[in-house]
C-alpha cells in the first residue's frame, strides 16, 4: 500500500509541478473574496482519524479498490463520481461521521472542484484534500449547531460566508440563503435552517465559481484582482455546466 502512495504522489507530482510546492498534497491555498484569505486545511486532524480508521492505510485501501474497479480508472489511477458517492455512503465510519446521503450530483461537483490535473477523474491526492475540505466545513457547521439537531440558523450561515472571507453584498448573501435553506416550522413559529447537505453545496459552489471567476479576472487583469471579468458564451457554460 505504501508503494501504491508513493506511485500516487509520483503521478500527481509528475502531472502538476505546480501545485507541488505548497504542501504534500497541493492544496491551493487560499480562496474567498479577494484579499482576506482563508486557510484551507484549518483542520488538522487527518481524515483516517477523524473517521475512526486504524491507519491510513484503511482509507487508502477503500480508495484503492474504486481505482481497481475498471480499466479507465486503472488508467487514470483515479476514481469517478460515482465512486465517491459509494465511498462516502458505504464506507460506514464515513457515513456515520457525516450523518447525510451524498448525492451523485453533489459527489461531481466536490471532484470538479479539486480536479487539478484535470482529467474528469479523483486521484489520491485530490482525495485527501477533499477529505480534509469536507472535515473543516463539518467542524464549522457543528461548531455552529450548538444543538446538535442537524441544521443550522440562516443567521449564523451569513458568518461562516465572512469567516470564508468572500465579500458578498448583503442582497446577494440574501438569495444565496433563500436558494440554500429550508423553512421549518417549530413551536408554531417558521424558522429559516440550513442543513449540513446544503451547507456543504453552497460551500463547494461559492468556493470553485470563486476560483474560477478569479483565474480569468487575474489572467485578464496582468495577475491583478479587480473583480470583475469577461467570459465568453462557451466559457460561461463550461462554469457553470461543470461545477
Ligand atoms: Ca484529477
Amino acid at each position: 500500500m505504501y508503494q501504491y502512495h508513493q506511485q500516487q504522489q509520483q503521478y500527481y507530482q509528475q502531472n502538476h509541478p505546480q501545485y507541488c510546492h505548497q504542501g504534500q498534497y497541493g492544496a491551493s491555498q487560499t480562496y474567498g473574496n479577494y484579499g482576506q484569505n482563508m486557510q484551507q486545511n484549518v483542520f488538522k486532524m487527518k481524515a483516517w482519524e477523524a473517521y475512526s480508521m486504524g491507519t491510513e492505510n484503511e482509507l487508502s485501501a477503500i480508495f484503492a479498490h474504486h481505482v481497481n474497479k475498471s480499466e479507465s480508472n486503472t488508467r487514470a489511477s483515479g476514481i469517478q463520481s460515482e465512486d465517491l458517492c459509494e465511498i462516502l455512503n458505504q464506507t460506514p465510519s464515513i457515513r456515520s461521521y457525516y450523518g447525510i446521503t451524498w448525492s451523485r450530483e453533489m459527489c461531481s461537483v466536490l471532484m470538479a472542484m479539486l480536479d487539478r490535473n484535470p482529467d474528469g477523474f479523483m486521484q489520491w491526492p485530490e482525495f485527501l484534500e477533499l477529505q480534509q475540505c469536507l472535515l473543516a466545513w463539518h467542524h464549522l457547521f457543528k461548531q455552529r449547531d450548538l444543538d446538535r439537531s442537524g441544521f443550522i440558523e440562516s443567521e449564523e450561515l451569513i458568518g461562516v460566508i465572512r469567516h470564508f472571507g468572500y465579500r458578498i453584498k448583503p442582497e446577494v448573501v440574501e438569495t444565496l440563503l433563500k436558494r440554500f435553506s429550508r423553512v421549518h416550522s417549530v413551536n408554531g413559529s417558521d424558522r429559516t435552517l440550513i442543513a449540513f447537505d446544503d451547507f456543504v453545496t453552497l460551500s463547494v459552489r461559492l468556493r470553485a465559481y470563486t476560483d474560477a471567476f478569479r483565474k480569468r479576472d487575474r489572467s485578464q487583469h496582468g495577475g491583478q484582482e479587480t473583480g470583475c471579468t469577461t467570459f465568453d458564451y462557451n466559457d460561461y457554460l463550461r462554469c457553470v455546466m461543470c461545477l
